[in-house]
Order: structure tokens, then C-alpha cells, then sequence
């Protein structure tokens, strides 16, 4: 098969409620969408960098800037026998990892519908309903985010995840694990802390969290294994794995014992799927994290977390968590047992409004014709 056609949008959308996080606040958020065509067929995937280098380097602009300018050329004329070997044909690009998902998404959104099949079948998934659970942001006050903890957990969210930093965190916890004694609760520091802090980190171990996500700095291994070898709560990772190797690496160290896998993060959904494979041989439990996806990136999420290691809830929440409007219908719904049942429509399994596309797009732009 050959990718005649790419074309990437850029688009803007308002959050329902601001989100925050160790990086600070946000009121919207930016995406590429990627729309690959082959023989009249077309594919989905989405960037969900969004417009400033905080959680990574990357952002909407560098990713434009990637995809117009490297990646979309070496799909010209070549003959592409799936969308696994995508990630070798941009090994020669360093980096840019969700420059690279967006592109891969859209092909295996491509190729599972020119087969009639749904994306996660493609991808070898095994279930037909994933749990999930909800992350929750920094609030103004910690009544107001006891308040959104409660509507989670009425809405059926079998996890709870809540956004930590200094200052807010082991009392904020305290306070959840008060008036919540039972939930499945966690905590996401985005590297807000040092291994200076391990003493004060190590207060969460009495809250019987599910895991401690991202403590340290995004780059590291060596601190956050000597973090885990004086905490009880297991550290889970999430941007220090950019890669199979970091995964292996992060095991081997003993940096952590539970990995959070972003498809965007890691570069695609196979690439994904091999710290998945890596993570099960090795009996660590893996979860599906988000990036705020709109309904073309949070379809992929939902195929992916239909692979057998993904035992843990994850961040796949529901569409209206983030946005009133999506750009998918019908919109991704989680059901009252906090749960997503899977499509078992052609591709990604929901229908792409282009419409609503030209909605919230601020522009587009044919980079492979
Ligand atoms: O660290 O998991 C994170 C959102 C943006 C950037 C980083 C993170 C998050 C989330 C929300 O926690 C995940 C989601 O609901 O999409
Ligand atoms: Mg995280």
C-alpha cells in the first residue's frame, strides 16, 4: 500500500474546566489531527503536543514542522507493507516521537480499514471492554477537588488519579483518603520533586495509593530507583519512557514498577505495544495515559488498552470530560461500571466529523500529494 495523500490540521479547542498540573493551568488545548489516504481510504491519527514545551519538547508547531519537513517525504512512492515497520522508516529522525505517533496512528487507522477490521484487532488486542479511570487536575481549593472526586467516582471512574506538586499533595491525599477510604487512588507529580524530597514523598506510602506517577525529573532512572528502594508505593513512569530501551533500562535499574504508556509519547502504537510485550514478560502491570486526546487520539487509546498487559485502569476518560464538543460521534462514553466498550466498527471505530474538524482548525495543510 501507498500513502498518497497526507494532510495535517492544527487545531484549538476550549477544556469544559481548566486543567493543571505541576506545569501550570490551561483553558484549551492544541493538536495536530493527521489524515493519511491511500486508493480513496482514509486513516486518523493526532498529535496531542499541545502549544508549549512543558510536558515535553515537543508542541504543536515543532510537530507541524517535522512532519511537513521530514517524515511526510519518506512516505513518497514507497510501498508500505503495514503500519509496524513506520517506525524504522523514521528511526532517521531523532526524537519528535509524537510527530512520528500521529503519522503511525493514521496509517494503522488505514490499513485496519482497508481490511474491514477495527484498529485494535489489527493491533492484537484481546478485550472488548477496558476499564478506566479519570486524572484530576490541580484545583483552587481542595473542597473543589473533593467535589470533582466525588462526581468521578458517582460517574463509575474505577480509579482515581489526582495531580500532586508541592504544597499540594500529602495533606490534599490525606484529605481524599478521608473522606474516600476505599477508592483506587494514585497521585502524578509531573517531576515536581528532587530526591531531596524522598523523605516527604515517603508520607504518601500511609494512603495505600495505587502508585506514585512521575516523582523526579523527566530524563532520569538512577534518582527515582533509589526513591522506589525507600518507598512501599510503587513509582510508575511516564515521561522518563520514551522508548523500548527506556523501558528496559527503568526495569533493569529498578526505577520503577509500573510503566504508564502513551502512544504519542513512545512513538506509535507499535512501538507502544513493545514496552507493552516487555512490561508483561517481565510482570509489570501497564496502563494507558492520555494527553487531553481529542476523540481521534483517545479512539487509538482505547484500541490500544485492549492488549492483555494492560491490566490497570488508565486515563482514558470520557470525551465530555474535556470537551463539550468532539470531533467524534458518537463521542467516546464511559459506562455507569467505568468502562468503554470497545467499537467494533472499521478502524478507530468511531466516525471523524469534518465538520467539527473545520470548527476548531486553525489551519491546514497538504504535506504529500
Ligand atoms: O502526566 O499524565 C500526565 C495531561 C497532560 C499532560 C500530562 C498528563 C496529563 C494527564 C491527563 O494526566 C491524561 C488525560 O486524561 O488525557
Ligand atoms: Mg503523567
Amino acid at each position: 500500500m501507498k500513502i498518497e495523500r497526507l494532510e495535517i490540521l492544527h487545531l484549538r479547542l476550549p477544556l469544559v474546566h481548566f486543567f493543571e498540573t505541576s506545569f501550570g493551568r490551561v483553558h484549551d488545548h492544541e493538536v495536530l489531527i493527521v489524515r493519511a489516504e491511500s486508493e480513496g481510504v482514509p486513516g486518523w491519527g493526532e498529535v496531542p503536543a499541545s502549544a508549549a514545551p512543558r510536558y515535553s519538547y515537543e508542541t504543536v508547531h515543532t510537530a507541524w514542522h517535522v512532519i511537513r519537513d521530514f517524515l511526510a517525504e519518506r512516505l513518497r512512492g514507497r510501498e508500505i507493507a503495514g503500519p509496524g515497520p513506520i517506525s524504522e522508516l523514521f528511526a532517521f529522525v531523532r526524537g519528535h516521537n509524537m510527530a512520528k505517533a500521529g503519522i503511525e496512528m493514521a496509517v494503522l487507522d488505514l490499513f485496519a480499514r482497508a481490511q474491514g477490521k477495527p484498529v485494535w484487532q489489527v493491533l492484537g488486542g484481546t478485550r472488548e471492554e477496558i476499564e478506566t479511570g479519570i486524572s484530576l487536575g490541580i484545583e483552587d481549593s481542595v473542597p473543589d477537588l473533593l467535589k470533582r472526586v466525588e462526581d468521578s467516582v458517582a460517574k463509575g471512574y474505577r480509579r482515581i488519579k489526582v495531580k500532586i506538586k508541592p504544597r499540594w499533595d500529602v495533606d490534599v491525599v490525606a484529605e481524599i483518603r478521608k473522606r474516600f477510604p476505599k477508592v483506587p487512588l494514585m497521585a502524578d507529580a509531573n517531576s515536581a520533586y528532587t530526591l531531596q524530597d524522598a523523605d516527604h514523598l515517603r508520607r504518601l506510602d500511609e494512603f495505600d495509593l495505587m502508585m506514585v506517577e512521575q516523582p523526579l525529573a523527566y530524563d532520569d532512572y538512577v534518582d527515582h530507583a533509589k526513591l522506589q528502594a525507600v518507598m512501599k508505593t510503587p513509582v510508575c513512569l511516564d515521561e522518563s519512557i520514551r522508548s523500548y530501551d527506556d523501558a528496559r533500562r527503568a526495569f533493569e535499574l529498578g526505577s520503577c514498577r509500573i510503566i504508564n504508556i502513551k502512544q504519542a509519547r513512545v512513538g506509535g502504537p507499535y512501538p507502544a505495544k513493545m514496552i507493552h510485550n516487555l512490561s508483561k514478560a517481565r510482570g509489570a502491570p501497564v496502563w494507558c495515559g492520555g494527553l487531553l486526546e481529542t476523540g481521534v487520539g483517545r479512539a487509538h487509546n482505547v484500541a490500544l488498552a485492549t492488549l492483555p498487559g494492560f491490566t490497570l485502569p488508565g486515563d482514558i476518560s470520557a470525551s465530555e470530560r474535556y470537551y463539550a464538543e468532539d470531533v467524534i460521534d458518537p463521542p467516546v462514553a464511559v459506562t455507569a461500571r467505568g468502562t468503554i466498550e470497545v467499537p467494533r466498527g472499521p478502524g478507530i471505530g468511531y466516525n471523524v466529523v469534518e465538520r467539527r474538524l473545520a470548527r476548531y482548525c486553525v489551519r491546514r495543510e497538504l504535506v504529500l500529494s
